[in-house]
């Protein structure tokens, strides 16, 4: 990738404005840093390796040179946007589903951040928010997708497998650049449906282990078992426990593992 060739994959869509580094710590640190001083709304940051690449709790996230995508959007919210905001993470994981779609591969989502194809981890999405007083002034969305077979981390490096693009096809992955002008242009479109029930459907229909037993971990020592039912309209995942209680499990640090 180049500056000048992602100008022109990217000279369609409208985007706010562009940085580009061969490398770089975390793009999530770039945009919000962006974020924080003039950055205009749908900005993008984007680097062909990053060397403190971020997880959510600063897990680690690999993203080693030229294999894989690793960019972060600046999301400005309009006053339409902002009783929504808490679907961003649906939108950024409908829009990279949509992608893998258009590439002939079938794309899951694990709630709340992770993209599966064949019940792998092939991308993952780190939200982090720009504060002004008590309102969110921007988003930075991150989002790190698997490319070529070498962005897949050692298996000592994870607790849930992980795959790439490249190996799911089985054959020669599309350029990093089209994946990302896919990605892109899928969250514009999902934006402006953004307070829609179409949106929430949508990303209902696409979530992993839907009506399957699964563990809810936070993190700390609390754990919720259940069989996944949907989501609220907030983008909060429902299940149903052994008693036949439906429990709401809200965003936060949340992993999903299948039950034994
Ligand atoms: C995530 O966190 O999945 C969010 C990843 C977001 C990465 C993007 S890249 C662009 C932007 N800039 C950043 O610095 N970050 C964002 P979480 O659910 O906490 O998962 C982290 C865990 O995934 C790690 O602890 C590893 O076990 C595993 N992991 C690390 N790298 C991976 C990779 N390339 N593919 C699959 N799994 C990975």
């Amino acid at each position: 990738m180049n500056e000048s060739s992602l100008k022109k994959t990217l000279s369609k869509l409208n985007i706010g404005g562009l940085r580009y580094f061969p490398s770089l710590g975390s793009t999530n640190d770039e945009a919000l840093a962006w974020a924080a001083s003039d950055a205009k709304d749908l900005s993008l940051v984007i680097a062909d390796e990053q060397t403190q690449g971020r997880g959510r709790l600063d897990r680690k996230w690999f993203t080693p040179k030229d294999s894989a995508l690793a960019f972060s959007l600046i999301l400005r919210p309009t006053a339409p946007l902002r009783p929504h905001l808490s679907r961003t993470v649906g939108l950024a994981a409908l829009s990279i589903a949509d992608a893998c779609l258009k590439h002939g591969l079938v794309p899951q989502i694990k709630w709340p951040n992770d993209i599966l194809l064949h019940g792998k981890k092939a991308a993952g999405i780190l939200i982090e928010t720009v504060w002004s007083g008590e309102d969110v002034d921007s988003l930075v969305i991150g989002i790190g997708v698997n490319v070529s077979r070498t962005s897949v981390p050692p298996m000592e490096m994870l607790k849930f497998p992980a795959t790439s693009i490249e190996d799911e096809l089985g054959k020669e992955p599309p350029a990093r650049e089209e994946l990302l002008h896919d990605i892109v242009s899928a969250f514009i479109a999902w934006r402006e449906r953004m307070g829609t029930d179409e949106l929430v459907n949508a990303w209902e229909e696409k979530l992993a282990f839907r009506g399957e037993q699964v563990q809810a971990l936070d993190g700390g020592a609390s754990t919720v078992t259940g069989s996944v039912q949907g989501l609220e309209s907030d983008g909060s995942l429902r299940l149903v426990d052994e008693h036949g209680k439906s429990v709401t499990v809200r965003f936060g640090d949340v992993s999903l593992r299948p039950a034994a």
